[in-house]
């Protein structure tokens, strides 16, 4: 090095104080300095959402250097780095869950104790970040703390959205959205890096040009819109390292000048410029259907350009060889949603890499992974041909040059079987002809994961068929899991204490297996007197909570009853409401003597309809009719109660799961891909009432069918169930209560028609008539078994013992071993 570069590395190090120190007096100190110096407010007046804000910002400081320590040292170790595409991260809050990855939350609680300011009030101030839908979104998240505390060297991309998930507000029982703009307050988790941005091309045509006596394509793009990186640290738990989440903004693109005439003109100009940043600013609330529209595309698109040229300007940091670009990086495609990332990596390669088609192409096969969530063919993305190629021009072009080659291999597989190959084909033909991301992913990756293992056998024998004839090495599983560290050590602090106390060790917080070991006491009276205790202080919390949302009054005795998740016809919420009915029917038509043998119950029901979604949103205010009525019949009293949570998102969700007794996961068996709700109810000792579908059927094989309540047809009945009508038995009690409902019984009858019509006779697709007597006796069953507290608690603590298998440390190791090839990479502390 220069003596000069020296003097100067060594001056900077001189000023530096090392790493910051979390003793309580360094802690109360940069609190302070960050309530003066950065949310600018005085030190000796500040309010808890102002406290909350200067705390964020030191914990963001710490995060900062670890961020800084991790990346200088995969940049010396250069392994392969795994990037993770994903449209949706749910990441929810993130002070509590980053002072436990940090190991700082007790220094944390008393420093400000000290200061007269409670950790867990502050942390209540956060808002959640709902930058995704539903379980996808979610299993990013969890993937991403399990990365990070796993040591791989792995990197998320995807889109900073402005407005996130929408905000649920019922008025008189019907669902309305509002936006989430949830940057209003600032946002102390991200980092702007104002210097790390790309130009994004849209639009234009693409023109050919000679190169070195050879052809070449060039894209002479109608629309540039510059892509800025905003990082997000992840903090591992028990290690130093701290991983990078990159969302994109679109801002307006400064590499074209504007020509303007006049004053009008000029603030014309600048309005279209602004225009740009529409890009990223929405996130679709629809968690089903695609409807090939064109900002859609512009978002996927925008989020995967850039993230491939910063991973390619990246891998030529270091080296230059892209025959070496498959040792160095693995791309990971969550649902189909990123997979304009396969033909831009071809366009980048071979137009601005020079390398030739068969060199690109090779690469790609190598790089590209990608998993999928859906069981449904309906399910499937499809992009219109006429948009891609407006949109698109030469990612279009690739496209068919990729389906052409596969069409001609299929043929010397297959012989010209016309039906095999227009099903296969990338290309859609008819009224509007469209490209099939999923057959374009699976025909460029190498591996392509289902969720649960009753999801590959759907998709190998089903929904991909003819594919895993022709490739079946490339269909794996990895069975979703869930952090451990946000459902239980952030979300439920009590049973953690008892857990760790009881296997004398916190070690299972990096080790799920561990949590076997309190089998051992299931049976101990003194563990289960204080499991019960711990589940009641949480039961308390969450009664207080739904008095302050609700202003329902519910007693903790009652057995929490609980269903959250988003609505869907599929997982048949309206199932659970008929139960309530029927519930609600008996209590009334009761002897005074029989009622005495009633177990109290609060039944609670939480989720969002997509907006467009009538009968998820017709499911949903037939639910606050139903709760209108029974909660206001005073016939019934305390012996049932329905509540409806508002606005459910992932801090709700902390907060209800760790409270319930009971939780519900009832979808028709073949349609849920796997589900990770059940997993984090199962973790915080909740019992599960639940069909045989997705990663249920796994979580029998490891707790028991006799410490569940399990009902309804099985995966492989349900089409004949559906072939004949006849085959339904529909049981009298199920017309009884639908009755009910048909004739106004909860008022607006003429609403609820089409909901009704839709399960009423051989339109009952997704088989609530015939699930509905076992659905009943699944539910009396919990009741026996919930009047004997001992045997209960005995569950619990087994269903807690048997979550191990459900963390997301295990499915991200198999993915990294299996998929992925990528080794830890761990920062010396
Ligand atoms: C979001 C956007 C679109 Cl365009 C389509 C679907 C979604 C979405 O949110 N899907 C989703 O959440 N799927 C769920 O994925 C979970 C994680 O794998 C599964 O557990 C769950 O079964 C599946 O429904």
């Amino acid at each position: 090095e220069s003596g000069e570069g020296k003097a100067k590395a060594e001056r900077m190090f001189s000023l530096m104080d090392g790493f910051l120190k979390n003793d309580p007096i360094s802690l109360q100190k940069d609190i302070l300095d960050h309530v003066e110096y950065t949310v600018a407010r005085s030190r000796f007046s500040f309010d808890d959402f102002e406290a909350y804000q200067a705390v964020s910002h030191s914990v963001r400081d710490r995060l900062i250097e670890r961020w800084h320590d991790t990346h200088a040292y995969f940049k010396r170790k250069d392994p392969k780095r795994l990037y993770f595409f994903s449209l949706e991260f749910l990441m929810g809050r993130s002070l509590s869950n980053s002072v436990i990855n940090l190991g700082v939350r007790d220094q944390y609680a008393d420093a400000l104790n000290q200061l007269g300011f409670e950790f867990e009030v502050l942390a209540e101030q956060e808002g959640d970040a709902a930058q995704g839908n539903g379980g996808l979104a979610r299993l990013s998240a969890c993937q991403m703390d399990s990365l990070a505390t796993m040591d791989f060297p792995a990197w998320g991309y995807g889109l900073r959205y402005q407005y996130g998930l929408f905000r649920q507000v019922i008025l008189d029982g019907f669902q309305h959205e509002q936006p989430d703009y949830w940057l209003n307050f600032g946002n102390p988790w991200e980092i702007e890096r104002i210097h790390v941005s790309y130009a994004v091309k849209f639009y234009g045509t693409v023109e050919e040009q000679d190169l070195n006596g050879g052809k070449r394509k060039v894209w002479v793009p109608g629309e540039m819109v510059e892509a800025v990186a905003y990082d997000n640290p992840i903090p591992g738990y028990g290690t130093r390292n701290t991983i990078n989440l990159r969302l994109w903004a679109a801002k307006p693109s400064d590499l074209y000048d504007m020509e303007s005439y006049g004053t009008g003109d000029y603030i014309n100009a600048v309005i279209n410029r602004q225009k740009a940043e529409t890009i990223s600013s929405v996130l679709y609330p629809d968690d089903r259907s695609y409807q090939g529209k064109e900002l859609r595309l512009k978002q996927q698109y925008f989020f995967v350009s850039a993230s491939v040229q910063d991973i390619i300007r990246r891998f030529k940091d270091s080296l230059n060889d892209f025959n070496q670009f498959p040792e160095k990086v693995a791309l990971q495609l969550n649902d189909t949603h990123p997979s304009l990332a396969i033909p831009e990596v071809m366009r980048v390669l071979v137009d601005e890499e020079f390398l030739s088609w068969k060199q690109a192409w090779d690469i790609v096969c190598k790089i590209f992974s990608c998993t999928t969530h859906t069981v449904v063919p309906e399910g499937l993305e499809k992009i219109p041909v006429d948009l891609l190629g407006s949109v698109l021009p030469r990612h279009l072009q690739i496209i068919f040059d990729i389906n052409f080659s596969f069409m001609e291999e299929l043929k010397k597989h297959f012989g010209l079987d016309f039906n095999r190959l227009s099903q296969m084909s990338i290309v859609e033909e008819g009224a509007v002809k469209s490209i099939r991301m999923a057959n374009l992913s699976i025909v460029c990756c190498h591996t392509v994961n289902g969720v649960s293992r009753v999801h590959l056998d759907i998709l190998k024998t089903k929904v991909f068929k003819d594919f895993y004839e022709l490739w079946p090495q490339k269909f794996h599983y990895k069975t979703n899991g869930v952090t451990q560290r946000r459902w239980l050590v952030v979300s439920n602090p009590g049973l953690c204490g008892l857990i760790s106390k009881w296997l004398g060790t916190d070690a299972w917080i990096r080790d799920m297996d561990l949590l076997m070991g309190l089998r051992d006491h299931a049976g101990d009276a003194e563990l289960q007197q204080e499991w019960k205790m711990v589940r009641r202080i949480n039961k308390i919390r969450l009664a207080e909570f739904i008095d302050a949302m609700t202003g329902m009054m519910v007693s903790p005795d009652a057995m929490f009853d609980v269903q959250i998740k988003r609505i869907h016809e599929y997982k048949r919420q309206l199932l659970n409401i008929l139960g309530i009915i029927y519930r609600y029917d008996c209590i009334k038509n009761m002897k005074e003597s029989d009622r005495r043998k009633v177990v109290p119950r609060v039944c609670i029901i939480g989720g969002k309809a997509a907006p467009g979604y009538d009968m998820a949103k017709k499911i949903i205010k037939l639910c606050h009719a139903v709760g209108e009525t029974i909660n206001n019949d005073s016939d019934i009293d305390d012996l049932l109660k329905l509540v409806f949570i508002p606005d459910f998102n992932v801090s709700v969700a902390e907060l209800v799961i760790p409270g319930s007794d009971l939780s519900q996961h009832i979808s028709t068996a073949g349609h849920e891909a796997s589900g990770t709700g059940s997993m984090k109810f199962l973790m915080n000792g909740c019992l599960l009432l639940a069909t045989a579908d997705g990663a249920t059927i796994e979580i029998i094989e490891e707790i028991g069918e006799d410490n569940m309540f399990l009902f309804g047809a099985k995966v492989h009945e349900v089409p004949k169930l559906r072939e004949k009508a006849e085959n339904h038995r529909v049981a009298l009690q199920f017309a009884r209560v639908l009755r009910m409902v048909r004739d106004g019984y909860f008022g607006y009858e003429d609403y609820f028609k089409s909901l009704c019509d839709s399960i009423e006779g051989g339109g009952d697709f997704y088989l609530l008539g015939n699930d509905f007597a076992s659905y009943l006796e699944a539910q009396a069953a919990a009741d026996k078994a919930f009047v004997d507290q001992e045997r209960w608690t005995k569950m619990s603590i087994l269903s807690t013992a048997g979550s191990g298998r459900f963390s997301s440390d295990k499915t991200v190791g198999e993915y990294a071993h299996q998929t992925w090839g990528i080794e830890p990479c761990r920062c010396p502390f």
